[in-house]
């Protein structure tokens, strides 16, 4: 692993780092804006205090932090892999390029010592998952890894009450932000409750700290923060292409790896650029907030 040299100086000093993933530049946002997309979340974890550190496989070496070469060519290069923690020893070893998942960027965050990630949604359980056992390794690795992922929710594309249960089953917490609800990635409430709420970055690291007392900061954390309801997709849009979405993967015959940017691409396209829109928005409040809960935690 190579980290950042601001990255080593903020661990080093105790200071607040949030770690960014890489599959969100490179597979889930469409080229050219991705790139100004990642810069700009990147800034929003500066503006909350935090240095950030986005993560990604460079010519076979993990990077901890990535500079504006390395930015650009995960977002500019169409055949960057999508890496997940399974495959990172194998694009390191062939000196490959890869963005790393929120599976992939939690390990390679935790190995590096960093508490706060920062994304948009979470992978999840996929509708169907009874035939085609297709659940994302984010929840099995947020089960044996020490992080806080803040996140809008998982998107609708998945079966948002399956991937609940699993959370509960692989002792990963879900926190509401200023909300009783699951969040459902473009929309606030997924139609989900949750146990627990919180309302401030200071009562996050309050949980943060209890957790490392007792031993339960081995498993990952969920922060799950809702869309501005303003800033929301449109119901009927988001129910229409979403249906249309599951039916056209079906008929493409997408599987695996290809399932998730097969269908974030869809709405992209689908919604001619609504959905874009609403991602971006989420994002940089998911950043910003990670940022604040960082320096919260490390103030203390
Ligand atoms: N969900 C989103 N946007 C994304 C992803 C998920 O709303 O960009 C990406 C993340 O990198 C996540 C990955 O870790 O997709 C999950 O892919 P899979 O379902 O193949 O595990
Ligand atoms: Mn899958």
């Amino acid at each position: 692993m190579l980290i950042h040299p601001e990255v080593t100086a903020a661990l080093a000093a105790g200071g607040p780092v949030v770690a960014l993933e890489s599959t969100i530049i490179s597979h889930g946002l469409p080229r050219p804006d991705n790139l100004r997309i990642a810069r700009e979340i990147e800034d929003a974890v500066r503006a909350g205090g935090a240095v950030p550190a986005t993560i990604a496989v460079v010519d076979g070496t993990a990077r901890i932090g990535l500079d504006d070469e390395a930015l650009s060519r995960v977002a500019g290069d169409p055949d960057v892999t999508k890496v997940s923690v399974r495959d990172i020893a194998t694009v390191a070893a062939r000196g490959g390029v890869g963005a790393t998942t929120v599976a992939s960027t939690a390990h390679l965050a935790a190995r590096a010592g960093i508490k706060v990630f920062a994304t948009g949604g979470l992978g999840g359980v996929h509708r169907g998952a009874r035939d085609t056992w297709d659940e994302s390794a984010d929840l099995t690795t947020l089960s044996r890894t020490p992080i806080l992922i803040v996140c809008a929710g998982v998107k609708s594309i998945l079966d948002v009450g399956a991937t609940l249960e699993r959370l509960e089953t692989l002792n990963v917490g879900v926190l509401g932000y200023r909300t009783d609800r699951f969040p459902g990635f473009y929309r606030a409430d997924s139609g989900h409750p949750l146990d627990w709420r919180v309302d401030s970055p200071g009562a996050v690291a309050d949980v943060l700290r209890a957790r490392a007392a007792l031993g339960t900061d081995v498993y990952g954390l969920v922060l799950a923060n809702p869309i501005a309801t303003e800033h929301e997709l449109d119901v009927e849009l988001h129910d229409r292409v979403l249906a249309a979405g599951l039916r056209a993967a079906d008929v493409a015959g997408v599987h695996g790896k290809d399932v998730t940017p097969f269908l974030l691409d869809f709405f992209h396209r689908e919604t001619h650029g609504a959905s874009l829109a609403a991602n971006v928005v989420l994002v940089l409040g998911n950043a910003r907030l990670a940022a604040e809960v960082a320096v919260a935690y490390c103030a203390a």
